[in-house]
């Protein structure tokens, strides 16, 4: 049977992205995932990511932002869609956090254009902002609000273009790993390929069990909020650490209502069965309207939709991106921990060159499976 260059266990944002690179570059690529992207199962659904590039002490993740950047504004000019909004982000921190600083001093060391702003400055510039006079703010004026449904579709329309091939419906059953390639097996079939990209989420764990990745079930919401305070065209997206937890949302984009999600936090859940629906745990509400009236009480209205969603984390909340060490044929790029859709364009990119050319020009070592 065929043995093809590349098979990518899991085909969402990462994998899709890697697929388009590496058949654009002429390998022969199947794609296999248990669903149909883009699909509400794995980590892009609920229509929006942020996209910002400012992180605080890890200067890779800058380096990759600005890498991404590029590579998002690629596939708006290659699928001819527009995938990007630039609201700008702010990054809400009370008492001087070493965080804020951090973010604040690395995104001026390259260059973006950001502000730091005091709590009376937010108040003034968004009124739908509640926060007392002990926090501050980072604004990102570059960074803003991706179509994440958009942007797993208009890879997978390049991908498939590209010539890469793409299995859906097709639950991966067990991985057998060689030492000169890998056969995937599903209940539809088994496939051949020299080489593996693992790039399953969730489920990466599942196909390779020594990996610590942990499924978590997280929560987002839209509530209806005052679109003169909270639309698109006059609020930013933003994240909020609050002594109750780290929250981030989105403006109202063409009357969605402001969404609302949290980032720390979520229940352990197990591979292979559905999460519970939004709505079945007591606080899955509760909490994220909590949180909107104490800070954005002019965005704690009805509430107008929910859905479950799920993480990747690993014990650190860096990435795995690593080729295995007993088995070099075998490349990861997994472990994402609720932050890595705004990097994809850029994973896919680096990873489809260091399996073309067994090599990487990215420092990537905070990823390494060894760290
Ligand atoms: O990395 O900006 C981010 C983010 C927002 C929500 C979860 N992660």
């Amino acid at each position: 049977s065929r043995i093809y260059d590349v098979i990518i266990a899991g085909a969402g944002t990462m994998g899709l992205s890697a697929g388009y690179r590496l058949a654009a570059g002429g390998m022969s690529v199947l794609l296999i995932d248990e669903f149909d992207p883009p699909h509400g199962e794995g980590s892009h659904h609920g229509d929006t990511r942020i996209f910002r590039h400012a992180y605080s002490g890890e200067s890779i993740y800058v380096q990759l932002a600005l890498k991404a950047e590029q590579g998002w504004r690629e596939l708006e000019e290659e699928t001819g869609r527009s995938l990007f909004r630039q609201t700008g982000v702010v990054n809400l921190y009370p008492d001087n956090a070493a965080t804020l600083t951090g973010k604040h001093t690395l995104a001026k060391q390259y260059g973006l254009p950001v502000t730091l702003m005091s709590a009376s400055d937010i108040r003034s510039k968004w009124p739908g902002i509640h926060i007392p006079d002990h926090y501050a703010g980072l604004l990102e004026h570059r960074a803003g609000v991706l179509s994440s449904e958009e942007c797993v579709l208009a890879y997978r329309e390049l991908a498939e273009r590209s010539g890469a091939q793409l299995v859906t419906g097709s639950r991966i059953t067990h991985l057998d790993i060689q030492d000169k390639g890998v056969v995937m097996h599903t209940a539809a079939g088994s496939y051949k390929a020299e080489r593996l990209l693992l790039t399953a989420g969730a489920c990466s764990a599942g196909l390779l069990p020594s990996l610590p990745v942990q499924r978590i079930r997280k929560t987002i919401a839209w509530f209806a909020a005052d679109e003169r305070l909270f639309g698109a065209a006059a609020f930013p997206a933003f994240n909020c650490h609050t002594p109750h937890g780290e929250y981030y949302g989105f403006p109202s984009i063409d009357g969605s209502g402001l969404k609302i999600g949290r980032h720390d936090g979520g229940t352990a859940a197990e591979l292979g069965k559905p999460l519970l629906p939004f709505g079945m745990e007591p606080e899955d509400e509760g909490d994220l309207r909590s949180f909107l009236e104490q800070y954005m009480p002019g965005a704690a209205g009805s509430l107008l939709r929910g859905r479950v969603c799920q993480y990747e984390r690993t014990p650190d909340e860096h990435f795995i991106i690593d080729r295995h060490k007993e088995h070099p044929h075998v490349y990861i790029a997994t472990g994402f921990s609720g932050h890595g859709f705004k990097f994809a364009s850029a994973i896919g990119t680096v990873m489809s060159e260091w399996i073309m050319n067994g090599r990487t020009d990215e420092d990537l070592s905070l990823f390494s499976m060894s760290r």
